[in-house]
């Protein structure tokens, strides 16, 4: 008897059985045999799937045909600057081995790669005349992307100062701005034919607080407040006259952005009032990076919290410093929390309790719906018409099992969490055109060294054998369905 059921009458005791549970998602195992259980999420036709890079943290070779020392080199080759004493020296070995690794990018079906240019492999002391060798390196590169179906996009400045310009004080000094507007421009009129999408400058406020307040980063000062306020208005500004020098260079249908980490002020709660908080949170939190590149000011509060601290600038250089952009690029990984407050500023910052959960960087917590919000915020307060995620990826420790396998089960979590909060903005309509996953491969993490793997793709630093984790899987199939589930 109980075999005769028709399937419309299964799923209907099916459907009377579970109705008391609190949850719908009986409906998919009621479905017919042969309908995926799985719902697809998907993203619009030709979303972009990518990965990103840095130069110093993959190419190795840093005394290779011409290249000059930058801030990153003096700073890991001090003794107790980076876990162990690691430096880029060799790191992936990118430099030579390039092709083997765009490969990799062409079989994860890979339509976009980020990297970034070596300053000091184009101008070897940060200034004065051309290294051939350093051009011909990023143009052979990027042809075997293009050769592979990929499409290179390039950050000008992803932290590798040439150390000749830090000994004239880096971003200490205004003349540096101009100096990187020059590099900037000499890259694009020998690039652009063939890299369509250039970054000026990846993560301003790493850079700045990392290197010139907290000294864990190169060139590792920890100055005071006017300094580094000053400093941060060198580098706004630095970009504002690289995107000036990349417009004046490139060919003419070159698109030109930047890579920004803005502190991603999500909503304690999904209601009104948060959500008002976390859009006044969101501009005043980034009031000196992504807010005066958008807006050409310094918000009232940032200028009035800082007093005498509050850097030295021209009506001028705010506006330069606000040059258009053809897309923003934003880097997303911790999440910050804010609340409604009747306060001044209309919102206070939540400190997160000791058991947020984390990745294995210390600094890494988990907040996927940061993903929804950036963009999200991004788009309401200053319509921004093209977006991308430069960067989103995941640390953790990483095993090589017995079967040669690398099992990252916590990195699948956390990118495919983040990835269905893209998922919800695209699909309101939020202009996010792209994804890139930091990263392709595990490389250099700055002052952690060796210690702390981004990649999807393992890297045995002795043997530099690469073995594609299950991330890469997962990626793969992200691409492959251009969706999630
Ligand atoms: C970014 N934090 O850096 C960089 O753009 C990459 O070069 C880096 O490898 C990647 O993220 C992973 O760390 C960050 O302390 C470094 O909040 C530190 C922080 C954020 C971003």
């Amino acid at each position: 008897m109980l075999l005769s059921f028709s399937r419309r009458r299964f799923a209907q005791l099916l459907g009377a059985a579970t109705a008391a549970l609190p949850f719908r998602g009986v409906d998919a195992l009621a479905a017919a045999p042969g309908d995926a259980a799985v719902r697809p999420l998907p993203f619009p036709k030709g979303f972009l799937w990518g990965s990103a890079t840095a130069s110093y943290q993959v190419e190795g070779a840093a005394k290779e045909d011409g290249r000059g020392p930058s801030i990153w080199d003096t700073f890991s080759h001090t003794a107790g600057k980076t876990h162990n004493g690691d430096t880029g020296d060799v790191a992936d070995d990118y430099y030579h081995r390039y092709r083997d690794d765009i490969r990799l990018m062409k079989d994860l079906g890979l339509t976009v790669c980020r990297f970034s240019v070596s300053w000091s492999r184009i101008f070897p002391d940060g200034t004065g005349s051309p290294n051939q060798k350093g051009v011909d390196f990023y143009k052979q590169m990027v042809d075997a992307m293009l050769e592979a179906g990929i499409k290179p996009y390039g950050t000008l400045y992803h932290w590798d100062l040439p150390q000749t310009l830090q000994d004239k004080g880096g971003w200490e000094n205004r003349d540096t701005a101009q100096a990187f507007a020059d590099y900037a421009g000499y890259v694009a009129s020998r690039l652009s034919d063939r890299v369509k999408h250039f970054m000026t400058t990846n993560e301003i406020r790493s850079f700045v607080e990392l290197g010139y307040r907290e000294g864990i980063h190169a060139p590792g000062l920890r100055l005071s407040r006017a300094k580094v306020t000053q400093i941060a208005h060198h580098a706004v500004l630095g970009h504002g006259l690289a995107v000036q020098a990349i417009r004046a260079k490139a060919v003419r249908d070159t698109r030109v952005g930047l890579a920004e980490n803005p502190t991603v002020t999500n909503p304690a709660l999904e209601t009104e009032e948060h959500i008002a908080a976390a859009h006044k949170a969101f501009r005043e939190e980034n009031a000196m990076y992504l807010s005066v590149i958008m807006e050409g000011r310094y918000t009232d509060l940032y200028l009035k919290q800082l007093g005498a601290d509050a850097p030295k600038f021209t009506p001028e250089e705010l506006r330069t410093i606000a040059s258009p952009l053809d897309f923003l690029g934003i880097n997303v990984y911790a999440p910050t929390y804010v609340r409604a407050d009747a306060g001044e500023r209309g919102y206070v910052m939540i400190s997160p309790p000791s058991s947020f959960p984390k990745m294995a960087s210390p600094w890494l917590t988990v907040g996927p719906e940061s993903l929804y919000w950036a963009p999200k915020l991004i788009h309401d307060l200053w319509k921004v018409k093209e977006m991308y995620i430069t960067e989103n990826g995941a640390s953790s420790d990483d095993v090589v099992a017995t079967d040669g396998h690398v099992y990252d089960t916590d990195r699948v979590m956390y990118l495919r969490n983040y990835l269905m909060h893209l998922q919800r903005a695209v699909s309101q309509g939020v202009p996010v055109k792209g994804y890139f996953l930091w990263s392709l491969l595990d490389n250099f993490e700055w002052a952690d060294g060796y210690s702390k793997r981004f990649g999807i793709v393992y890297v045995d630093f002795a043997t530099q054998k690469r073995i594609p984790k299950l991330s890469s899987q997962f990626y793969a199939e992200v691409i492959r369905r251009n969706g999630l589930g």
